[in-house]
């Protein structure tokens, strides 16, 4: 009898502590719970679409326009929840965050390949996931297109080309055309689509002209430091150099600070000639002020190109494989005060 009682005691005791602590955590705990519920359902958004975003790095002024111009786009007001990640120049780095943006269960995964090379096993786990995959900028270089939906950049090898066709018509304008031409080319980072385009699409034009010289080709890492240290190895071993094609403004701001220490002289009245690609803001002045006398324009604002594509998937609608953004030329010509004016980057 006197057991029982105590058993009633314990049992009351027990509840009571359970109604309390109820009362004080319950809310807490079922909004644990909901939160779980809604990772389960997409990291937690409740209604906004879950982009993944792999980065190369911020190895450049263009890169941080392209980087800004995904931030300006993927914002909750606009409907997305944006998990962002900087891979540092690193592909594995670019595997990692792709497989943690898959775990995480992220409605798109977008990512701009640091190498055109190696990326079949880790877009067969996102295809297997279901996970649709929007290349940006850069491309793959994978024989099964199935593996990713669609990419929107800019067409490289044609860039290459666009250089190669200024720098006919500048000899030309010139008188040029039967004259020896001494050419370097600063090439971007090894292995990327960007540099392999570019590089190509050069070749193509250079290489219908017998007068055109290839002295020699260095990978610059589309850096300012990297850009200088090649341009002084190149000066150091040619003293005829008559035209530079740097694949990017930071390599070109790089290459004509060290021209300038050599105490050569660049752009339109120079000795040498200085063909860039990108057209970032800073590169653009030294266009107008004839520094820099051409530049092959890059578009690094694809963010909202890819989120119309978004909004296409989202309409269940299909896509194309390939979407190149607006590109131009800027020289002296055209770089006008609201060129200047507009270029935010
Ligand atoms: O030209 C360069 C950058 O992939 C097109 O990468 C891009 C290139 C761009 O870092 O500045």
């Amino acid at each position: 009898m006197f057991r029982r009682r105590s058993y009633f005691v314990t049992l009351i005791g027990i509840l009571l502590a359970m109604t309390l602590l109820f009362m004080m955590f319950g809310s807490r705990l079922f909004a644990d719970i909901e939160e779980e519920a809604n990772v389960d359902e997409g990291v937690g958004v409740g209604n906004l679409i879950v982009v993944g975003v792999s980065q190369i790095g911020s190895e450049s002024g263009w890169r941080s326009a392209n980087t800004e111009s995904l931030q300006k786009t993927f914002t909750k007001e606009n409907g997305y929840f944006m998990i962002f990640n900087n891979a540092r120049q690193k592909q594995e780095n670019q595997i990692k965050a792709i497989r943690s943006f898959i775990s995480q269960r992220v409605d798109y995964i977008i990512f701009s390949p640091v190498v055109e090379s190696g990326w079949e096993t880790v877009l067969q786990e996102a295809k297997e996931a279901g996970i649709p995959v929007i290349i940006m900028d850069r491309s793959v270089n994978v024989a099964d297109q199935s593996l990713y939906t669609t990419h929107v950049g800019s067409d490289s090898v044609e860039e290459g080309r666009k250089a190669g066709r200024w720098l006919e018509k500048d000899l030309a304008k010139q008188r040029k055309y039967n004259e020896d031409i001494n050419i370097v080319v600063l090439k971007g980072t090894e292995g990327a689509s960007a540099q392999i385009g570019r590089t190509m699409g050069f070749a193509s034009v250079a290489g219908e002209h017998e007068n055109w010289h290839i002295l020699e080709q260095q990978y610059g890492d589309f850096t300012i430091y990297k850009g200088k240290e090649v341009m002084e190895e190149l000066l150091k071993r040619y003293d005829d150099i008559d035209v530079v094609i740097s694949q990017n403004d930071d390599m070109t701001i790089g290459a004509i600070e060290a021209i300038k220490e050599d105490g050569r002289t660049v752009g339109i009245n120079g000795e040498i000639t200085i063909i860039s690609f990108d057209a970032v803001h800073d590169a653009l002045e030294m266009v107008a002020e004839g520094t820099i006398n051409v530049d092959i324009e890059c578009n690094p604002n694809q963010g909202e190109y890819i989120s119309d594509v978004i909004s296409l998937l989202e309409a269940g609608q299909e896509v194309e494989k390939r979407y190149y953004v607006e590109e131009d030329v800027f020289t002296i010509e055209n770089v006008t005060k609201e060129v200047l004016d507009e270029r935010s980057y």
